[in-house]
């Protein structure tokens, strides 16, 4: 036992290593210090994480399990919470912001914007935005037209591709911070002035991004660019250039469609702009704190509006397919992450 100690009798602070010590065993010339530990290497190319679409679709389902999200009710209340709460679990900072506005059947409606936001201290940032109410009526229906709608797609979709994508942020170690964007009253806009041009009509479309682009939760507030999801969850859905994102943000535009044709997702990303969006949350981001932000909406050729099922009962998650999310969502995902 005594010779045996004595053959054994390493440094003490070789001691705790184990590995250094096995190495040793095997090396009779074993140095008082070990070799500096290699500095840990940045990966040269941070690798975009996978947007899994599981995810994302139950978030969709979960939001419409709560019932229509229309302001005032309980089922918006119950939703906002639980997006508060998912936002916080994967590690934002939220902000809400709330407040009164008036319908355009001078309604009077409660408004809660809720902000993610992630890596607050970087002063970099980018916007990611969707609307999180539902449509009080279905308008565009043949039956029930004055019932609240499921907002699987309008609604749902937006949201649900953010939180999955939320829960990959605070990974994010280069770059931006970003901020994610749930705006209230978007779709409580006046029914026959959907696709008209009128001014008086539009203004009664996101009361919420209106509010959040005078009053922005941080002052001062900017972005590098701003991208918004509105229908994006889609069975077979296409996303052409939309006309109002290619006047304000066309490099934006170019970047993510480019994006999505390196992944894959260019069947989807139709390099084709069309002129059809009245007004959406873009707008206000644009106009009022002039952040270049678009729009990916779907826009259906069949209809040169969205999906039929829009501003119906059949907005339902039988609307909503996984392999839409997917594309959507990977592909934002790697916008985000390609900056630096
Ligand atoms: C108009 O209806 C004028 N623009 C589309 C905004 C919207 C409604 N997005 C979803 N619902
Ligand atoms: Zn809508």
């Amino acid at each position: 036992m005594g010779t045996r100690m004595t053959m054994f009798r390493w440094p003490k602070r070789l001691v705790p290593a184990l590995p250094l010590l096995l190495l040793a065993a095997c090396e009779p010339d074993v140095p008082e210090t070990p070799p500096p530990a290699p500095t840990p290497a940045q990966p040269a190319i941070a690798v975009t994480p996978l947007f899994n679409a599981d995810s994302a679709y139950a978030f969709v389902a979960k939001q419409v399990a709560f019932g229509p999200r229309v302001p005032g009710t309980e089922p918006h209340r119950n939703c906002g919470d639980w997006m508060v709460e998912r936002l916080k679990a994967a590690g934002a900072t939220v902000v809400e912001q709330t407040g009164t506005v008036t319908s355009f059947n001078n309604e009077r409606l409660p408004l809660r914007n809720i902000i993610g936001q992630f890596h607050p201290d970087r002063k970099e940032r980018l916007l990611l935005l969707a609307h999180w109410d539902t449509r009080p009526f279905a308008d565009k229906d043949d039956e029930r037209t004055n019932q609240p709608i499921d907002g699987a797609n309008d609604g749902g979709s937006g949201v649900g591709i953010l939180l999955e994508i939320a829960r990959h942020l605070s990974s994010k170690e280069h770059g931006p911070g970003i901020d994610i964007l749930f705006t209230d009253v978007e779709d409580h806009g006046r029914p026959t002035g959907a696709m008209t041009h009128d001014e008086s009509s539009l203004e009664t479309w996101c009361l919420g991004s209106q509010y959040w682009a005078k009053n922005p939760h941080v002052p001062n507030y900017t972005a590098r660019f701003g991208i918004l999801l509105d229908m994006a969850g889609g069975r077979d859905a296409r996303f052409y250039q939309e006309a109002l994102s290619m006047q304000y943000a066309s490099a934006v535009v170019k970047k993510v469609w480019k994006t999505a044709t390196v992944l894959g997702y260019g069947d989807r990303f139709v390099q084709e702009t069309k002129y059809f969006v009245g007004i959406d949350d873009h707008i206000p981001v644009n106009k009022t704190l002039r952040i270049p932000t678009i729009d990916i909406i779907e826009y259906d050729p069949a209809t040169e509006a969205f999906g039929p099922y829009w501003h119906t009962h059949d907005d339902d998650m039988d609307v909503i397919d996984q392999a839409t999310l997917k594309a959507v969502g990977q592909t934002v995902l790697e916008v985000v992450w390609k900056e630096r």
